[in-house]
């Protein structure tokens, strides 16, 4: 059955599909070939790499000036926020000096610990895992 004039190329018949995997035009919801369907996500997951806060320990001997310095120097604190975390430390006993991945958090650990002991100052600090 032929109709003259009027090739399949301009006029889809019903079994052709409009779209190569045969999908039609219906949203998800309304589209019975989606039915009870699940989404699928076509993206690969990102990377987020592991992230270490750097703790600044307590001590009987470190000048309270002497922290605060190192918080706005070696962590990028402004003087109020280094105060209060230096007061934070001397009363509970450790803080929070900063957030950084891996590589960068140990090389903070290691330039206060330098930098203290070079002035005679016991002051520590350490990494843990966010
Ligand atoms: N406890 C010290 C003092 O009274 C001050 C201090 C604060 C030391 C924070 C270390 O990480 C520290 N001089």
């Amino acid at each position: 059955m032929t109709r003259p004039g009027i090739g399949r190329y301009l006029w889809p018949m019903p079994q052709d599909p409009i779209r190569p995997g045969g999908g039609n035009d219906l949203p998800d919801s309304r589209n019975p070939e989606r039915e009870g369907a699940v989404a699928t996500r076509t993206r690969r997951k990102v990377a987020r790499p592991e992230r270490f806060k750097v703790l600044l320990y307590n001590d009987d001997y470190t000048p309270m000036e002497f922290v605060v310095k190192i918080l706005e120097s070696i962590f990028g604190k402004g003087p109020s926020a280094a105060t209060q975390i230096m007061l934070q430390i001397h009363n509970s006993g450790l803080g929070v000096a900063g957030v950084y991945v891996l590589e960068v958090a140990e090389t903070k650990v290691a330039t206060v610990h330098n930098v203290a002991e070079r002035q005679g100052y016991p002051l520590r600090a350490g990494i843990e895992k966010e």
